[in-house]
Order: C-alpha cells, then sequence, then structure tokens
C-alpha cells in the first residue's frame, strides 16, 4: 500500500468539516488508533480510515445524492428517505478518489461505518466502534461501560451498539436500514455460536478432568 500522509490528510479533512464535525473526526481517528493497538491492526490504517469517516459528512443531501447517481452507487429505499445515510458510501468513493486511497478495507471501514455489515473486517469493526465510543460522543448513559467493552472484545460492543442504535431507531421516526438490522443479527449469532461452543468445551472439560 502506498504510504498515506496523515497529517497532510489531516490538514485536507479540516478544510472539509465544521469544527464540531472535525473534533469528533479526531476522537474517532485517536479511539481507532488505541483499538488497532489493542488488537493487533496497523495504526496508520485505523488512523486514515479514522480521519476519512465522515469525510462525506458536510456535503449536502443534494450534493450525496447527485454524487451517488453519477458514481452509479446504489441508493436503497431507506436512504433515498434518509440521505444522511449516503455520507457512508460517499465517503468511500471521494476517499479513493479524492484523497486516493486504494486499500479496499479501509475504504470498507469508511462505507460500512454507520450501518456495519455480516462480516465486518477487525479495521471495519474498530472504526464502527471509535465512531460510537470516541471521547467527544455523550449520547449514552452505557458508554463508560461500552468504551471498558470495546477494548475487551470487538464482537460483544458490536451487538450492544447496534442493539442500543436499532431501539434507539424504533422509539423514533427514523427508519431501520436493513443492513442495521442484518448486522446485529449477524453479530448476536457469533456470539451465540460463541457461548455455545465454550458450553459445549466445559461440558467436555468436566467429563474428562
Ligand atoms: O456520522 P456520525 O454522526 O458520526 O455517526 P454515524 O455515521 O454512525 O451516524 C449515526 C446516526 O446514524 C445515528 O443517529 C443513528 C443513525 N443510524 C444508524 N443506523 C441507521 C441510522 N439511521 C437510520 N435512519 N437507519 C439506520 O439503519
Ligand atoms: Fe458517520
Ligand atoms: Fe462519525
Amino acid at each position: 500500500m502506498a504510504k498515506v500522509d496523515i497529517a497532510k490528510l489531516r490538514t485536507q479533512i479540516k478544510k472539509t468539516q465544521d469544527k464540531k464535525r472535525y473534533e469528533h473526526t479526531l476522537g474517532v481517528t485517536y479511539t481507532a488508533a488505541c483499538l488497532a493497538m489493542c488488537y493487533d491492526i496497523d495504526t496508520e490504517r485505523a488512523e486514515t480510515a479514522g480521519l476519512l469517516h465522515d469525510c462525506a459528512k458536510c456535503l449536502s443531501n443534494e450534493k450525496k445524492i447527485s454524487l451517488c447517481k453519477k458514481q452509479s452507487i446504489e441508493i436503497n429505499m431507506t436512504e433515498a428517505k434518509n440521505p444522511f445515510l449516503l455520507h457512508a458510501k460517499a465517503g468511500a468513493y471521494l476517499a479513493e478518489h479524492k484523497y486516493g486511497i486504494r486499500d479496499e478495507d479501509i475504504l470498507n471501514a469508511v462505507r460500512y461505518h454507520t450501518t456495519g455489515r455480516p462480516g465486518m473486517s477487525t479495521l471495519e469493526k474498530i472504526v464502527f466502534i471509535a465512531d460510537y465510543i470516541e471521547p467527544g460522543r455523550n449520547h449514552s448513559a452505557r458508554l463508560p461501560e461500552l468504551r471498558k467493552l470495546a477494548f475487551q472484545d470487538l464482537d460483544k460492543v458490536m451487538v450492544e451498539i447496534l442493539g442500543d442504535t436499532l431501539g434507539y431507531l424504533k422509539g423514533t421516526e427514523n427508519e431501520i436500514d436493513p443492513m442495521t438490522q442484518r448486522t446485529y443479527e449477524h453479530y448476536k449469532k457469533v456470539l451465540d455460536g460463541r457461548q455455545e461452543q465454550t458450553k459445549e468445551t466445559e461440558g467436555k472439560g468436566g467429563q474428562g478432568s
């Protein structure tokens, strides 16, 4: 992978975001770097994905829609009704074509940072989670516990974050993107599978020794 100039990217992103969004971007960037250290992922790739994750956030909804249409990026029914969701897909496009990122894992981390997707890579999960727990966030009373859990178990915290997000969305007029639901169900299954395996192992251990 061609080396990314993080300092240059930071300056570029700063120019496209308002102060609050840029502070959030830096929070996600540093949190993603910390999680990367914890889970043996290259910190520069995590920082790059963190810096870029909301790079399309400050485009108007009209711009996000027209960019997606022009580049033949699919807009689903939920996105058509809630165009803010498109900042993830539009962001992945800009990350590649405006900021020159060729690393598909980084592009996917940007593309799926809002809804997640089944079968995410470690880097994708890190960015998704960092977006939710970065120090500037204060949207959930459960953040202290989720912040700790993020450094202990990525899949468990994915289920917690997605469960909280779905619970929040169900209490509002907002439509749930089928991908958010699918991601939650996927990671719930992953955890259930792990629990089953632990039970089996414990059962065998109990008989044998
Ligand atoms: O861009 P950020 O605000 O930093 O964070 P984000 O890209 O994760 O967007 C967060 C918002 O996205 C939050 O208010 C919940 C919302 N969201 C996540 N999944 C869905 C969703 N909104 C709708 N309508 N449907 C979804 O499935
Ligand atoms: Fe976002
Ligand atoms: Fe964000």
